[in-house]
């Protein structure tokens, strides 16, 4: 198949799934073309069958807002013609679909261009439900040729929410358990928790802080931070004043985080809202055990006790003690990383994703 692909190409869930299904796509042989305003973050260049077709937002004193959906509807139609493409996908629906559903008109007359929506949790729990995107959002949805969800909570939320009549068909978010694996050997020096996240307000990354500050007054061991957003300096404040922050290490944004996980122990997931939590199911591939919060899509990722624990938002202190518990029993530990690993493989493998999303392309374009 020919399929262009559309998504935030920075950092982001949305993208990173988006970008992994092109390249998991490509090595099945589909042609895939990219089209966004920037080259995907985890797009090698020169992967054999992926093409990158930029979006060029030209601005002009008049507008206030350059029209980006409108340029990102044109460049479709342009290269859905030019490359001849079967559909087009778009990741996150705002303001994706739209410019798809236009692309869709646009091509009518000469060919068919269906496109799918994949929906990833913000832009249904908070944008979408926005008065500003509200009828946009629906409309877009509902033109869909093809909608799917990255968990049962997040489909359950569109119907409730938007009230769609398509369907919404579940397709888990997946992780590449060739590239996320274990560690050969433990990783030097003392026990390690990690955060990765875009830091906004819905990840509440001083939570991560809080609980380090409670671990630590049993076992002793440090946090990485990875990624960048808008709280990270309330969370640097914020280990200074608890007095920790020889024992935080902000890292910035990361580009493998593949080689970053398995030099951890324990991942610590602490949002308010999660439609899957990806990070979670990364970490568990590599058998880094996750503590996280018991909201959204992440129970149809993690087993409670099993491969990782849930508590709830906010209740750092249960948090920290899953931690403890974890870091000062090596059996326990050693049983539920192993049963993360298996949970990642034998569940959320590309090798059981990737031929949900072809089978749902050919549905689609058999209709
Ligand atoms: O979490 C974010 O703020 C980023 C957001 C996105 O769309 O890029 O993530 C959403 O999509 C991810 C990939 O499908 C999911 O793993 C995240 O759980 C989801 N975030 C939220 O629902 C808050």
């Amino acid at each position: 198949m020919r399929i262009g692909i559309t998504c935030y190409p920075t950092y982001g869930g949305s993208g990173i799934v988006a970008t992994e299904l092109g390249l998991e796509l490509a090595v099945r042989g589909h042609e895939v073309h990219f089209i966004t305003y920037a080259n995907p973050i985890r797009l090698d260049p020169g992967t054999p069958r992926i093409h990158y077709h930029e979006v060029e937002v030209s601005t002009y004193p008049l507008f206030q807002y350059p029209p980006y959906d409108l340029a990102l509807a044109s460049r479709m139609t342009e290269i859905a013609e030019w490359q001849n493409l079967d559909l087009l996908h778009v990741h996150y629906a705002i303001p994706h679909s739209a410019s798809a559903y236009l692309a869709r008109a646009m091509s009518q007359p000469t060919r068919r261009l269906p496109y799918i929506t994949t929906l990833h949790g913000t832009d249904i729990t908070l944008v979408g439900t926005d008065r500003s995107y509200f009828p946009i959002t629906k409309f877009s949805i509902e033109q869909s040729d093809g909608v799917t969800s990255i968990s049962d909570h997040l489909k359950q939320q569109t119907l409730d929410v938007f009230g769609v009549k398509n369907e919404v068909r579940v397709i888990h978010n997946f992780v590449n358990c060739d590239l996320y694996r274990m560690a050969k050997t433990p990783h030097e020096g003392r026990p390690r928790l990690l955060h990765i996240s875009n830091f906004r307000e819905v990840k509440r990354i001083t939570d991560c802080v809080r609980v380090l500050k409670l671990v630590r007054e049993h076992v002793d061991c440090e946090l990485w931070m990875a990624g960048d957003g808008p709280d990270r300096g309330a969370a640097e404040r914020l280990a200074f004043e608890l007095g920790i922050h020889e024992h935080v290490e902000f890292l910035g944004k990361q580009d493998h985080i593949e080689r970053l996980i398995p030099q951890c122990d324990m991942m610590l997931l602490p949002s308010r809202m999660e439609s899957f939590g990806l990070a979670a199911l990364e970490g568990m591939a590599c058998g880094v055990i996750p503590v996280a919060t018991r909201v959204g899509g992440v129970p149809e990722v993690i087993t409670h006790g099993v491969d990782g624990f849930l508590e709830e938002v906010a209740d750092v202190a249960a948090q920290a003690q899953r931690v403890v518990e974890v870091l000062s029993n090596p059996e326990l530990r050693n049983r539920m990383k192993w049963a993360a690993r298996d949970t990642a493989e034998s569940r959320f493998c590309t090798s059981h994703i990737i031929p949900r999303y072809e089978a749902f392309y050919q549905e689609v374009l058999a209709r």
